[in-house]
This record gives structure tokens, C-alpha cells and sequence, in this order.
């Protein structure tokens, strides 16, 4: 195995370039997903695991948050979703020498794929400030160490909280409680650098920061226009959705700098036709947009939608819908009226026959779904470009009936459901409202820091714990090695982790982690085997049991670490029984059912086969719970993103096989590249342009205002159909050409798909 130390700028020797896919899954994905199961887990141990994803009775699948459908399949799981089971499933466990044998120092070496091939952590150990190595130390003193240097804190606001999406209700509802009641709004989570754009601009337009759609809306739609997202790789299952929806008569176009190979063509391996067929074509109209060209885009559509209207007044706007349900109408179309078809076309890179193409279709379907994901949220401008998204689903009312709504894709498997539960740095004060009702105290109202601001504040020296459930933090936030100088400069981190990663090598003087169990595993405390619960990207919660025997014994739950941290910090001084969270799961949800509106029968709900699904105003009745009751038309200032001459915009993204920082395999099977990962995907017409040359290694330097240039590489430039001045590569490698000031307005999101910068042969 090549062990390629994160960032070192040193190449994989076996690297090789091949041709690109134009097709999804089919039978090479489902070979592809049972691959690893079989020969790592052993046939018998595979077979209870791969049956028991997202069933009724079975554990939720964490490698994304698509939604389960009403009528599961025998094996409802997607190539990638094996991938993730059985990392987290490998009977591989990290051995007691380990720690002895390696320094931190010397882990600081290897990469991020390496680290995750060790195996599953199975004790808690510990790194005293002035040493470089972690030893076995009990779950006792773990706790006493954190408590102790918590309650020494001359402010609770002086530590961080972070939360990774996998983490579920229940254990998020009494993290964010023990932190509250610690006295500290400081949880900072990984939907801050996600859909954090998309909440942002939903509230403010919608009045609620989720999707508007219910699963069988696909069956029900007529477009499905689908941005900035990747569904083939990073929602293999929505490509059944999609395959489902054309069947009924639905029309598909996707935007997207790259042809992805899921958007373009599909073959589903759950059905003989797609086992062997050439599959379904997906997308009837692909746009191959510019980065950052989409709120340009969806700002010339309305526009053609609003001349549509004039020239046929009464047949393109839903006049009833805008009457009734919204505001702002009259100012948008003065806005659009000025909109210079010119700007449209350099910011987006296409042709107005193209957007002519797509405002038809959008005029001509009757109900219409917009999805979306990371090409969206991690831009500049991505609270407006999805404010305008919002603009273009109200004009024609395609917002809470049938077939029609606004569709966020979310990322982590229960990211959504976090935020549910309070993980937020600013939680509305009617939450904290029943948080004091339910539990007797104040909790903190000052906003806490998110994850950018969380960075900076330990840059100056404001924030010295750190405390993770789950993740990555430094492997997936902006400027690593910023970020890392940050980390470093506290006195104390602490990480619940199944698998290692970079965030138990980069440390504060102080390190410790905390092994826990994974949501594949029977989870038995003293009252039986636990359960817990998940909310997908549709809203829907429903239980999640983990159904193989633990990987060691020893290791504690979630909720168990997290109980017993609150009570070591808190011990008497609020009357909360942390103990009996622990005991019993029910207890928790009981809690949250008074506390969080929609999970008022949570623990008989949750209990029924396939869930509940949560109250949604938009998708309901046509409910706007905005400041002025009515959903929000706005009017946007179109920005798009300079191109100096000579310089690409390059976004960083997922490969195939991947999730987040989890490296699986060093290929990226449908985009061609196999065994590395140090490639920069560019346009052939920019190569040449630029005067480089298809296989040469580069240095991409990324420039930011007056900060001295930052730097990754040794990388191999990559012929790909990209759009014109766009390159691409992949994520977390690409994060050290981040600043940590380049971020979204308001949502305060990094820009991870828009880096300003410059290639130089390397030296
Ligand atoms: N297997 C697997 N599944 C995953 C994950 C994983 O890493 N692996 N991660 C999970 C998480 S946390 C998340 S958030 C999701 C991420 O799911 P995606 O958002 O699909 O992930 P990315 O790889 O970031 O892909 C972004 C897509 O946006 C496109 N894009 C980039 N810039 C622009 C732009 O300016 N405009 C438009 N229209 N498109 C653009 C890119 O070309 C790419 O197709 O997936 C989740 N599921
Ligand atoms: N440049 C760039 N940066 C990005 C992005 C991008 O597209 N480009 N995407 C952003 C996005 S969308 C996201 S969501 C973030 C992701 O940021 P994070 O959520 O912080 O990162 P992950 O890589 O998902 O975390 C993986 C680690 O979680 C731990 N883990 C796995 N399962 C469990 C479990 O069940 N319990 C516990 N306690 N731990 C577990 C393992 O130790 C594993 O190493 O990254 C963001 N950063
Ligand atoms: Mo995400």
C-alpha cells in the first residue's frame, strides 16, 4: 500500500490516468460494494450486515442522508454505502502496542487513508502534555482529566464543542444539553462548512432551513432539475429515485461544472434490466455551467420566466399561490428587468439558447424539484444564489404540493437531525425557552462560535479545550496548516472517534481519545439493547439498531461517553440524572419530546415501522413561519467570480471512493484515476492556454488578497471536460489552498468549490 503522508507534496508512484466513465453503478458497482465485505469481514458477518442496512428493523446506513423509501428492497444500500458499513464494521482493531510504537510525531507522517487502515479503536487513551505518545489510561480518569480542565476554565465560553454528522438524536440532544448547562452556545458542527448556506437562506425566505419535499414527490414530479451535486457518488441512491421518476414521465437536466457520470446515465443494480442493460439515460439537458455561475443562471430563467408572463399574462405565474402566500414580487421583477443577458452568459459560461432550453422546460412542467448540494452551498455566494433558487420554485408555486419543492441534499447521515436537536451555536431562544423549562436552568443565550470562528478563536489564544463527537475538524476545515497551528495552541483535545484520523495526531499540549461504538453495533446497557434515531434529508425520523456484536468489549456508547462526561464536569450542581440517560435510551427521548416540537410521541412514533415524519409548514399547508408570515421573494445582487488571466477557479471535491476524510481506496473509478490522489482535473482548450501539457506536474498555488501565496504540490494535471476555467481536486488534500477568510457571506460556510488559483510547472 502506498502510505502517503497528507500534504507532503510527494506523488503516488502507481498512479495512473484512464478513460472516464459515462455511465453509474450497474454491475461493476454492486461487485465493487461486496468486494470488501467478503474478503475483510468473513461471509457470515457480511450477510447480517449488508441485510440489515436501512431496513425497518435495522440500522440507518450512515454514509449519506438520503431517505429511505416506504417499500424497502432486500438489499436497500448502495455501493457506497457498503463501503462505509463495512469501514466501520472491520474486525480489525488498533493493538495496545500501538500507541507505544508510534509517536505522535511519527503519525504526523502518515495519511489519512493509512490512519483509517489501522482498525477500530477499542481503549481510551490518553497524551499528557510534554509527551509524543499516547498510553491506555481508564474511562475513569479520561473523565476526571476533561472534567478537571473544563471546570479549571476561567469561562466556559474558553471551550469548543464540535459535532460530526453521524452522531444521533439522542446523544446530540445530551451533548448540546451538557454543553448548555457547562454554559457555552461554543458547537461549532460539520454543517457549518456544508449546508450551512442552505439553512441560512431557507429560514430567512421559507421560514424553515429543510427540504420541502417528501419521498414520493420524485414519483410525482415533472422536472427535476438537480445543481451542484454528485448523486452518483455521493447519493448512489437517489439515482434509483431518478431512474423511478423518469420511468413515470419525468424530465431530468442537472448544472454541473462537470459531466458527472451518475447525472448523465445510470444502471441500477437492484433491477436485472440495469444488471445488464445500458441503463437509463438520466439527464435530458446537462448544463455545463461555470463555477459560481448558478445564481446568474437561476436569475435569467426567472427573468424568462417573468417575459413569459408578460407575453401571455396569466398563464406562466401562479398568481394565486404569490398572492396568498408571498411577498416581494414587484421587486424582484424591477430588479430583473435590469438583469444584462451578457453578464448572464460570462458568469455562466453558457449559451442564452441553453437557458431558453431550461426556462421552457421549467415553464412547461407543471411541478418541478430542485436538488441540491456541495456546488451551491460552498460558495461565495451561496445564501443568494439559493435565495434565487427559492425566487424560481415561488414564482410558480412550486413549494408545498405534490411533485413540486426545494430538495437540500444533505451529507452526513443525521446532520439534519442534529441541528434538530440543538447542535447549533445560535439556537433560537424558544428552544432555550424549553430547554430551562424542561430542565430547570438558564442555559447561556450569547451565540457561540461556529466552525471558522472557532478556528480564529484559537488563533488568539480565546478557546483552550477542544472537545469532538466524531469527525475530523482539522482534516476538514479550511487552511490545514492554519487550522493545525490553532489546534496546536491548545491545552487540551479530546475525540470520540471509531477510527483514527488526523485530528488525533494534530493535538492541543494535552490529547485524548475516546473509542466508542459504531451505529452498525448492538449497543447493550442495563435496561437491554439501545436504539437510537435518525432524521434523513426528507425529514423523516425512524430508529436505527445496531444489529452485529460490538468489535472489543470495553468500548463505550455515545451516549454512555457523553452522560458520564456531564456528570463528571457537572457532578450535583444541576439535577439532571445522567446516569439514567444511560441506562435507558427511552429516558432521553421522553426528554426530547417535551423539548422539541414534532417528537411529542417520540418514543411510540419512533417505534413504529419506517418512523414518523416531522411537521413541515412549507410542505404541509403552506405554512411560512418567516418574519412577516408570508415566504420571502428577495431581490439579489449579482456577483460572480473574477478570473484574472492566467488563473483557474478550482473547487475541491469527493472521488468515488471516499467519504468526507475517509479515505476507502485510492481510486476514483468513474472519473478514471486509480491509485492516487494528487491530480488536478483542467480543461484541455485552459491546459493548453495556460502552456502546460496533459500529465505534467504542476504547484497550485492559491492567492488570496495580500496573504502570501498557499501551496500544495507536485500535483498532475488532468485533461477533463470541465468548464472552461474551472479546475478541480480533491478534498481534504486540496484544503490547504483554503483561507480561512474565504467564506460565504452570512452563512459563514468555507468556499471550498471556488479557490482563486495559479499553476506553475513543478520544480
Ligand atoms: N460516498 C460518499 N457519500 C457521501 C460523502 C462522501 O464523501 N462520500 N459525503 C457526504 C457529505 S457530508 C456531503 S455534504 C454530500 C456531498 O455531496 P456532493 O455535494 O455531491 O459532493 P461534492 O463531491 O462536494 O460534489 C459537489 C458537486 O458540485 C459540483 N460543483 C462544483 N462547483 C459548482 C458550481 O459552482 N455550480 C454547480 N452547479 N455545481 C458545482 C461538482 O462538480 C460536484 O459534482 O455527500 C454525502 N455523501
Ligand atoms: N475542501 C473541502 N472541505 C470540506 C468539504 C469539501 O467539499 N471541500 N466538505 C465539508 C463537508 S460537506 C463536511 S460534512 C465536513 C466533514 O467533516 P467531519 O464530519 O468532521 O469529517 P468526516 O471525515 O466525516 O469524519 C470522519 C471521522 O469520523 C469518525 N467517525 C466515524 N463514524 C463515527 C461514529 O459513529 N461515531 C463517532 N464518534 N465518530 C465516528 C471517524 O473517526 C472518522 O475518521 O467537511 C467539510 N470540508
Ligand atoms: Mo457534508
Amino acid at each position: 500500500m502506498t502510505k502517503k503522508p497528507l500534504n507532503d507534496g510527494s506523488s503516488y508512484p502507481d498512479l495512473t490516468v484512464g478513460p472516464i466513465k459515462h455511465e453509474a453503478v450497474g454491475l461493476p458497482g454492486i461487485f465493487h460494494s461486496m468486494e470488501p465485505a467478503l474478503t475483510k469481514l468473513g461471509p457470515a458477518r457480511t450477510a447480517r450486515l449488508l441485510t440489515s442496512i436501512n431496513q425497518k428493523d435495522g440500522f440507518d446506513c450512515m454514509s449519506c442522508a438520503w431517505p429511505d423509501p416506504d417499500k424497502r428492497k432486500a438489499l436497500e444500500f448502495c455501493e457506497n454505502g457498503a463501503k462505509a458499513v463495512t469501514w466501520e464494521a472491520t474486525p480489525v482493531t488498533v493493538p495496545t502496542g500501538f500507541w507505544a510504537e508510534n509517536s505522535v510525531t511519527e503519525l504526523l507522517d502518515k495519511s489519512e487513508y493509512w490512519l483509517g487502515m489501522q482498525g477500530r479503536l477499542v481503549e481510551p487513551v490518553y497524551k499528557p502534555a510534554g509527551e509524543d505518545h499516547y498510553a491506555p489510561v481508564t474511562w475513569e480518569k479520561a473523565f476526571e482529566l476533561i472534567a478537571g480542565k473544563l471546570n479549571g476554565l476561567d469561562s466556559p465560553d474558553r471551550a469548543a464543542f464540535y459535532t460530526s454528522g453521524r452522531t444521533a438524536n439522542e446523544t446530540a440532544f445530551i451533548y448540546q444539553l451538557f454543553v448548555r448547562a457547562f454554559g457555552t452556545n461554543n458547537l461549532p458542527d460539520c454543517s457549518n462548512m456544508c449546508h450551512e448556506s442552505t439553512g441560512t437562506a431557507l429560514v430567512e425566505t421559507i421560514g424553515i432551513g429543510k427540504s420541502t419535499i417528501a419521498y414520493d414527490d420524485f414519483e410525482h414530479t415533472d422536472l427535476i432539475i438537480i445543481m451542484g451535486q454528485n448523486p452518483g457518488t455521493n447519493h448512489p441512491r437517489m439515482l434509483t429515485a431518478l431512474e423511478d421518476a423518469k420511468r413515470s414521465g419525468a424530465t431530468i437536466v442537472a448544472v454541473n461544472p462537470l459531466p458527472e457520470p451518475g447525472l448523465i446515465r445510470y444502471k441500477n443494480p437492484q433491477t436485472v434490466r440495469g444488471l445488464i442493460g445500458r441503463g437509463t439515460a438520466l439527464a435530458d439537458q446537462f448544463l455545463h455551467i461555470r463555477s459560481g455561475g448558478d445564481m446568474a443562471l437561476l436569475q435569467a430563467v426567472a427573468k424568462r420566466v417573468l417575459d413569459a408572463e408578460d407575453a401571455k399574462p396569466g398563464t406562466v405565474l401562479d398568481h394565486q399561490f404569490l398572492d396568498e402566500y408571498t411577498l416581494g414580487l414587484d421587486e424582484l421583477k424591477a430588479h430583473l428587468a435590469h438583469l444584462d443577458e451578457a453578464d448572464v452568459l460570462a458568469a455562466t459560461g453558457l449559451a442564452s439558447e441553453e437557458i431558453d432550453e431550461l426556462a421552457d422546460r421549467y415553464i412547461r412542467a407543471d411541478r418541478t424539484i430542485i436538488t441540491w448540494a456541495m456546488g451551491l452551498t460552498q460558495q461565495k455566494k451561496a445564501v443568494e444564489t439559493l435565495r434565487e433558487l427559492i425566487n424560481l420554485l415561488l414564482l410558480r408555486g412550486n413549494i408545498g404540493r405534490p411533485g413540486a419543492g426545494a430538495s437540500p441534499i444533505r451529507g452526513h447521515s443525521n446532520v439534519q437531525g442534529d441541528r434538530t436537536m440543538g447542535i447549533w451555536e445560535q439556537m433560537s431562544d424558544t428552544f432555550l425557552d424549553a430547554i430551562e423549562h424542561e430542565f430547570g436552568f438558564n442555559p447561556p443565550r450569547k451565540h457561540g462560535t461556529d466552525a471558522l470562528q472557532t478556528i480564529t478563536a484559537m488563533q488568539r489564544g480565546e478557546i483552550s479545550v477542544f472537545i469532538a463527537l466524531g469527525g475530523n475538524f482539522v482534516g476538514a476545515i479550511s487552511d490545514t496548516a492554519a487550522a493545525e497551528a490553532a489546534v496546536r495552541g491548545t491545552e487540551l483535545t479530546v475525540q470520540v472517534s471509531t477510527k483514527l484520523n488526523r485530528s488525533h495526531v494534530v493535538t492541543g499540549e494535552a490529547a485524548l481519545i475516546l473509542p466508542t461504538l459504531g451505529r452498525t453495533e448492538v449497543d447493550l446497557q442495563e435496561t437491554g439493547p439501545q436504539f437510537v434515531s435518525v432524521e434523513d434529508s426528507v425529514c423523516a425520523v425512524h430508529g436505527s439498531h445496531g444489529r452485529i456484536p460490538p468489535v472489543a468489549p470495553g468500548i463505550l456508547s455515545e451516549v454512555a461517553i457523553v452522560s458520564r462526561l456531564a456528570h463528571a464536569t457537572l457532578r450535583d450542581t444541576i439535577d439532571i440524572d445522567w446516569a439514567g440517560f444511560e441506562r435507558d435510551y427511552d429516558i432521553i427521548r421522553e426528554h426530547i419530546s417535551h423539548v422539541v416540537p414534532g417528537f411529542e410521541n417520540f418514543n411510540t412514533d419512533v417505534r413504529r415501522k419506517g418512523g414518523f415524519v416531522l411537521p413541515n409548514g412549507p410542505r404541509d399547508s403552506r405554512t411560512f413561519d418567516t418574519a412577516t408570515g408570508k415566504a420571502m421573494i428577495t431581490v439579489n445582487h449579482l456577483e460572480s467570480i473574477e478570473r484574472p488571466e492566467g488563473r483557474l477557479i478550482l473547487q475541491t471535491m469527493r472521488a468515488h471512493d471516499q467519504f468526507n476524510t475517509t479515505i476507502y481506496s485510492l481510486n476514483d473509478r468513474y472519473r478514471g484515476i486509480k491509485n492516487g490522489r494528487d491530480v488536478i482535473f483542467v480543461n484541455p482548450d485552459d491546459i493548453a492556454e495556460l502552456g502546460l501539457r496533459d500529465g505534467q506536474r504542476v504547484d497550485i498555488f492559491s492567492e488570496w488578497k495580500n496573504e502570501p501565496d498557499r501551496v500544495l504540490r507536485n500535483y498532475r494535471v488532468v485533461a477533463y471536460p470541465t468548464a472552461r476555467g474551472c479546475a478541480a481536486a480533491y478534498y481534504p488534500e486540496a484544503n490547504v489552498l483554503i483561507p480561512l477568510a474565504s467564506a460565504a457571506d452570512r452563512s459563514n460556510t468555507p468556499v471550498s468549490k471556488a479557490i482563486l488559483v495559479r499553476l506553475e510547472p513543478a520544480g
